[in-house]
């Protein structure tokens, strides 16, 4: 059976990586919990996901999947962008606050004087997949809403609560995790990941 680890220490990725790979026939591996730190420098989704692959590829030979992702909002210039898990970092964390709570506190009090009609936004996803043998893929997917002005629901992670697809009339939060699935930047990037796989190995118990 072929091994695969998810390069992530964000627990809400890993739930929604984790059932499909093992699916596909999958071994696989998270990381330990006291993985170090992976520093992403890069200036792109594309290339904070390629340095998170490429380091649990060379690290622990074996195929590595990395995701990069965040949300864009259209008024701010595409900020939080790349930026978005340490958007909070110069706000104090309030007492029992998590940090994806404080940065979806930043955000509303950024946009609070923006109205509905100028709160586009858009998650981003790069998945990057690198295998041993120095082969690389990546695919880049989004997935458009609009920022509402306070949260809704209590599933997914980050920004989901604060995300709103128009055409489901739900938040990302709201959502069940199928129906996340069925929409999300990451799950449509997962679906790319897995095709490619399929063509790669015809089955991974291979
Ligand atoms: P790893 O680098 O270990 O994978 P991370 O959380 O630091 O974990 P990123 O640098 O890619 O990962 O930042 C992603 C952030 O973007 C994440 O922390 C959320 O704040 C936000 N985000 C990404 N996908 C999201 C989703 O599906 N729903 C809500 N927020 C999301």
């Amino acid at each position: 059976m072929k091994k695969v680890v998810i390069a992530t220490k964000n627990k809400g990725k890993l739930a929604e990586l984790e059932a499909p790979l093992k699916e596909l026939g999958f071994l696989v591996e998270t990381l330990p919990y006291d993985y170090p730190e992976i520093e992403e420098n890069g200036t792109s989704f594309e290339e904070n996901a390629l340095i998170k692959a490429r380091f649990v590829c060379s690290d622990l030979h074996c195929i590595a999947i990395a995701d990069d992702s965040g949300l864009c909002v259209d008024c701010l210039q595409g900020a939080p962008g790349i930026f978005s898990a340490r958007y909070a970092q110069d706000y104090p964390l309030l007492e029992g606050e998590t940090k994806d709570e404080a940065n979806n506190r930043k955000l509303l009090d950024v946009m609070k004087d923006v109205p509905d009609e100028k709160r586009q936004c858009a998650f981003h996803c790069a998945m990057a997949v690198v295998f041993p043998d120095g082969k690389e893929f990546v695919v880049h997917k989004t997935w458009e809403g609009r920022l509402l002005f306070e949260g809704r629901g209590q599933n997914g992670f980050g920004y989901d609560p604060l995300f709103f697809d128009e055409a489901l009339q739900l938040t990302g939060a709201e959502m069940a995790k199928s129906v996340k699935m069925g929409r999300s930047h990451r799950a449509k990037a997962l679906q790319a990941v897995i095709e490619m796989f399929r063509e790669t190995f015809q089955s991974p118990e291979k």
